[in-house]
């Protein structure tokens, strides 16, 4: 492509390796995308972690051209349209019990802000306002907006930015121990019991929230032990602090459950989802909301007029984004995507882990259709081994993500036996090639 205008400041973009090797693609079908040079190249990261059902559904595709000649823009403050209403009844019916309302964003870090509003807002709703510290984890990511900065724990996403917001953190759940681990590794009560030192420094009275991913994923695919989310359930439920799942990757099928929470056990008090909610095709998201925290801001008796909760986007519940993900729930139910996922996850895990002893490779990771390998830091630099590998593997017909000093893993759910089997030859080339 001549022209690689550099009037588009690209996201999260090494500049100069993009420019010395751009990579352009073109094109989508099923789970491959095509490259400037016509090339077809596996998707293996269901683009950034949100087409799992593959790339350009039809449903979705008609579902959105008869809403943009229907009803195309709908004012999302103080007015409504029917889809909005019907996508919010439809995902708290599949949504963990419990979870009974919906907000709509537009994004996975504006999902992030709105989770982080309500669970303030809430505890002043119920005359307790000096709740208002938010713990994240460390290596958490909760997007890139103020709140989603400030709780994540990535380093290089924070270091730019000064202070943000009155955060704290608890841990990573990566555990030496657990390299190599297929699943779940065991135990973590004790990674959980930070949380009770947390408390004691700031004291439960002063703490409103906990957000955590079930899975962290843009930190390189870490599966959380066996116990670590019931305890933190747990400790949460004993100093009443709201529990905050970001399922933003998790959500709709990617652990072979509906959501992390049913595949893990445990049911936040607030959920963040986005991505796969319109399997990538319009920018919408969503916090899922208990029944008890949406009612601290319905008073029945308050006058007409008044606003309950003063926050939203423009483009919250829009239209099309709701005809999106309706038609995506409905690929969602029909063909069973958290089944397929069960059925594709030992072939994905089995390759993975038969990567194993390649150069390079200091821990392999999985769960569901998610999964990651560590690369060793070569010259004490983590970052440039993936990096390199990242290209190897476009070059030879496979998109993945790098991401510091690991490669990350999400197939699409409608990947055959084959695609994988194929993405594992390209990795091991990848990795005999890259010094
Ligand atoms: N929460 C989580 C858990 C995420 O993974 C966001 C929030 C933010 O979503 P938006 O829609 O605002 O980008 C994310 C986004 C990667 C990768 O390679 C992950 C994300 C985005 C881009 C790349 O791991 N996750």
């Amino acid at each position: 492509m001549n022209n690689l205008s550099e009037a588009y400041w690209m996201p999260f973009t090494a500049r100069n390796g993009f420019r010395k090797e751009p990579r352009v693609i073109v094109g989508a079908e099923g789970c491959h995308y095509t490259s400037e040079d016509g090339r077809k190249v596996f998707d293996s990261l269901s683009g950034l972690w949100c087409c799992g059902f593959g790339h350009n559904r039809i449903e979705i595709a008609e579902a959105v051209k008869a809403q943009l000649t229907s009803l195309d823009y709908s004012p999302a403050f103080q007015y409504g349209h029917p889809k909005v209403f019907e996508l919010a009844d439809r995902l708290v019916e599949i949504a963990p019990k419990g979870l009974a309302h919906a907000f709509f964003t537009d994004s996975g870090s504006e999902s992030a802000d709105t989770s982080l509003k309500i669970a303030r807002a809430y505890w002043r709703m119920a005359g307790r306002p000096e709740k208002t510290k938010m713990i994240g984890r460390i290596k958490g990511y909760h997007g890139a907006n103020f709140a989603g900065t400030s709780l994540g724990g990535i380093g290089p996403n924070r270091r730019l930015f000064g202070l943000l917001a009155d955060a704290d953190h608890l841990p990573h759940t990566l555990r030496k121990e657990d390299a190599f681990s297929r699943g779940q590794p065991q135990g973590g009560e004790e990674l959980a019991d930070h949380l009770e030192d947390l408390v004691t420094l700031h004291d439960a009275s002063n703490i409103a929230a906990v957000i955590v991913e079930p899975i962290a994923g843009s930190a390189g695919v870490i599966v959380p032990p066996s116990a670590y989310l019931q305890r933190l359930r747990a400790i949460c439920d004993r100093h009443d602090i709201l529990l905050i799942f970001d399922e933003v990757i998790t959500g709709f099928g990617r652990t072979g459950e509906r959501f992390g929470s049913d595949a893990f056990g445990v049911v936040p008090d607030i959920m963040n989802l986005a991505k796969t909610l319109t399997n990538g095709a319009v920018p919408m998201g969503a916090v899922l909301v208990k029944d008890e925290i949406y009612q601290a801001f319905v008073d029945e008796s308050a006058p007409d007029h008044l606003i309950g909760f003063p926050h939203g986007y423009t483009y919250t519940g829009h239209p099309v984004g709701c005809a999106a993900a309706l038609a995506a729930l409905d690929i969602f139910d029909r063909e069973d995507m958290p089944g397929r996922v069960r059925t594709l996850a030992p072939t994905f895990e089995n390759m993975l882990h038969a990567l194993r002893g390649e150069p390079h490779i200091v821990d392999v990771r999985n769960f569901g259709l998610a999964g990651a390998i560590q690369i060793e830091p070569r010259d004490s630099d983590p970052l440039v081994r993936p990096y390199e590998l990242g290209l190897a593997c476009w070059n030879q017909g496979l998109y993945v993500r790098w991401g510091g000093d690991t490669l990350q893993f999400a197939p699409p759910f409608v990947s055959t036996v084959d695609d994988i089997e194929q993405m594992g030859e390209i990795l091991r080339l990848a990795l005999k090639k890259v010094s």
